[in-house]
This record gives structure tokens, sequence and C-alpha cells, in this order.
């Protein structure tokens, strides 16, 4: 079955692809030639992931699959949650999300934080499949690691004993919010071929 992935993150979309590749025939935005921006409006995880997958699929017609995910930080109240990409204001930028978490974190004694993804499967109006998963970790008071993307290099998982940008990407895809979200969804897929 063919399935657009909604995402302009490459690095989601890699950990979409090692994750779902052999499940699925998987097409980027790009193999498709579209450029869409989904304006990201909803207050919730599951609210922007059904905006991305139902605005792709509209602007497709192929079977859409869109993750909208975070980082949740308890010192910080949950934040930055839906906010995660513009931490430090527009457009996306890595760099400046992870110093300006560093900033904030310079003197918190709780590093408790937890990676969110909600995935979400369009195949039309009122037929879609959810997949939730989380992965606990601290944020650490230095990048450490090259790998992964996004604020991988300050999140130390509890489940790995490393940061994710120390693991490998078949490590952190086992324990990973996303690889949680994206096995949970398949399990739904399953019972719904049957
Ligand atoms: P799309 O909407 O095009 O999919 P995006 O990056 O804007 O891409 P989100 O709105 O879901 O996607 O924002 C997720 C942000 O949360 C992402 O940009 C990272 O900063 C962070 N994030 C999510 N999952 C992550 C992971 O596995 N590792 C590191 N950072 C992650």
């Amino acid at each position: 079955m063919k399935i657009l992935v909604a995402t302009n993150n490459q690095g989601k979309l890699r950990e979409i692809e090692q994750i779902f590749g052999e499940s699925f025939e998987l097409l980027s935005m790009r193999d498709v030639g579209l450029e869409i921006e989904v304006d990201e409006i909803g207050e919730t995880f599951l609210e922007n992931a059904f905006l991305k997958a139902k605005g792709v699929f509209e602007a497709s017609g192929i079977p859409t699959l869109s993750d909208d995910s975070g980082l949740c930080v308890e010192a910080l109240g949950g934040a930055p949650a839906v906010q995660s990409a513009y931490f430090a204001g527009y457009p996306t930028n890595n760099e400046k999300n992870n110093a300006l978490l560093l900033e904030k974190m310079a003197n918190a004694i709780n590093r408790n934080a937890k990676f969110v993804s909600t995935v979400v499967l369009w195949f039309g109006e009122n037929d879609y499949i959810i997949g939730e998963g989380e992965t606990t970790g601290k944020i650490l008071d230095k990048l450490t690691g090259e790998g992964g993307f996004g604020y991988d290099p300050l999140f130390y998982s509890n489940e790995l004993n490393c940061s994710f940008g120390e693991a490998t990407s078949e490590e952190k895809n086992k324990i990973s919010h996303r690889g949680r979200a994206l096995k949970s969804l398949f399990e739904k897929f399953q019972e719904r071929q049957k």
C-alpha cells in the first residue's frame, strides 16, 4: 500500500522510513512534488496531526501519515510541547532551540522530560487511525552526541542510559515516542485489514 508521509522534517522522515519502510510503500512530499506548509494552529498534538494528515490528503488524494511531536519539560510547565519546532521563534532552527532550552534549564534541579508523538494515518473523512507514544528522560546540561535530530543531543533517555544523540537509530526507534506511536498505529492498521 502506498502512503504519503506528510512531513517537511527530514529527521522524522528518515525515522518513519526506518520503522515503516518494509510494511508500506512510503512516498515523501518531494516524491509527489508537493510543497505544503500546513498551519499548525492546534492546541494539542492530536489536533495538529489531524490538520497535517487531512491537509496533505486533500492535496494529494493518497492515504497520508502525519506525526506531530515534541518535548515536554517538567520544570518548564510541560513546554515547549506543540511549540517544540518553533521554541526559539520562526523559522525552525534546531541550534537556537537547543541553546534556548539550555539557557532556560541552567538552574533547574528537576530535569525530567518526555518526548511525545501522535501519528495519524488518514484514509478520508471518518476513516483514520491514531497512534500515540511517549518516552521519558532528562534534559542534559550540554549537547551530547551527534546522532538524531532536533533536541536529541540534550535528551538523556532513561531507557537507553545515554542521550538520543549518542544512540544508534535502531536503539532510538525501538523505545522512542515515534517508534511507539507507529507501533500502536500499525497494530490498529492490521485490525482494520481483517
Ligand atoms: P512537520 O510538521 O513538517 O512534520 P516539524 O518539525 O514542524 O515537521 P512538529 O511540528 O511535530 O514537526 O515539531 C516537532 C519538533 O519537536 C521537532 O521539530 C523537534 O524540534 C522536536 N522533536 C520531535 N521529535 C523529536 C525527536 O525524535 N528527536 C528530537 N527532537 C524531536
